[in-house]
């Protein structure tokens, strides 16, 4: 039996089974099987030539990189050509783009490397069409646009979630708050930091046994957190947590109280490329939830060059600051100043550890 067709017999057998005491923990056991065949499936098989899993063959290139996501003909096409000087075919009938197309967004000097993706159908994950292809590329990017048609049911919204949730990408969401230590030996131990409402000790000791994993240290520290969670947390490789902005496209179909009710919803913007309507919104959304801060240097004795901004991602230190302004700074680092958000005082003497904010002047001292 293939892999797709394991998968098939698992989701039916818990569509059968319902849900109560009596089958919880058959079904958790169920869940830990399934999680572990779709990872398989999206690994290279020997002589697949690559296997289903490899994404489209673009190298990633700017500051960061952005797919856009979505059914066939919703305007994933018509956006690229809105936001990049790259032109991507766009034509009425479906899967009109048959590979990745990447183009650049420039914004506040940033480069955002924008791929346009061909549509993607129910079953994706199970490799319709190039759904595969087109989820691994997915899975390399900072930031997912979800274009949706305004016209088109709220279903596709879910449905295209699901798909891109079987492969193990998280939207909008954090890795689960639990800690799981594999041990060479000692046998499993289970805490609770309190009480949890939807796992158990005989729970979590059964799927770690369904994946041969018997040593090990766990600590539970959200009582919110479910099996899916622990799950997710055993897979933790094979997971990849992004944030995803809604789009819905086409909303010069759509009435005024239904476009008011799209909008509202979190993490979505409205647009209409045909009607040239909020685009700008679109990529100002898009620059916000990249979170990438703007830094900039200032030569000892001189002003700070406000003219070109350094581009890092949230969280970063002074040390991703030196790497990008080369890849040996680092190595002759004194000390930095740093003046702006992230200091205690105009200016503070940092070592390499320090967090930027955005705006941030840093001036270097080597060796
Ligand atoms: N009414 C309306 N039509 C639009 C809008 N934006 C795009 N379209 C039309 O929708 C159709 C599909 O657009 P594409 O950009 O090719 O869609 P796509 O998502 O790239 O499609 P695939 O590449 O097949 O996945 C074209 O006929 C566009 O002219 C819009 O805002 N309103
Ligand atoms: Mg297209």
């Amino acid at each position: 039996m293939g892999i797709s067709e394991k998968i098939k017999e698992i989701e039916d057998e818990m569509k059968r089974t319902q849900k109560n005491k009596a089958t919880e923990y058959h079904l958790g056991l169920l869940k830990g099987k399934l999680a572990r065949l779709r990872a398989q499936l999206l690994e290279p098989g020997p002589g697949s030539g690559g296997g289903g899993g490899s994404g489209f063959d673009v190298s990633k290139s700017g500051d960061a990189r952005v797919s856009l996501v979505g059914f066939p003909s919703v305007g994933k096409s018509t956006l690229l050509t809105k936001i990049t000087k790259t032109r991507s075919e766009v034509a009425a009938y479906a899967f009109t783009t048959l590979t990745a197309i990447p183009g650049v967004l420039e914004y506040e000097g940033a480069e955002i490397q924008v791929l346009d993706l061909p549509g993607i159908i129910e079953g994706a994950a199970e490799g319709k069409g190039r759904g595969r292809q087109v989820i691994s590329a997915a899975k390399t990017s900072d930031l997912i646009v979800m274009v949706l048609d305004a016209t088109k049911k709220l279903e596709q919204r879910t449905l295209l979630e699901k798909e891109l949730e079987a492969v193990g990408i998280r939207l909008n969401r954090e890795p689960p708050n639990i800690y799981l230590k594999p041990k060479k030996s000692g046998g499993m131990k289970i805490n609770f930091m309190s009480p949890p409402k939807y796992l158990d000790e005989k729970m979590i000791y059964n799927i770690m046994r369904d994946y041969k994993m018997l040593n090990a240290e766990i600590l539970v520290r959200d009582e919110n957190a479910t099996v899916d969670d622990f799950i997710d947390v055993i897979m933790a490789p094979n997971r990849k947590y992004i944030r995803c902005l809604y789009v819905y496209n086409k909303i010069d179909c759509i009435s005024k109280t239904y476009l008011n009710q799209l909008a509202r919803e979190p993490h979505t913007v409205v647009m209409s490329c045909e009607l040239d309507l909020g685009i700008k919104d679109v990529v100002d959304r898009v620059w916000e939830d990249l979170r990438l801060l703007r830094i900039y240097t200032k030569k000892k004795g001189s002003a700070p060059d406000f003219s070109e901004a350094l581009i890092v991602r949230d969280g970063s230190t002074i040390e991703d600051v030196c790497d990008q302004i080369h890849r040996t700074i680092k190595e002759r680092f004194r000390y930095a100043l740093v003046w702006g958000a992230s200091a205690k005082h105009s200016p503070q003497r940092t070592g390499l550890n320090h967090l930027v904010a955005e705006g941030d002047v840093v001036s270097i001292f080597t060796k």
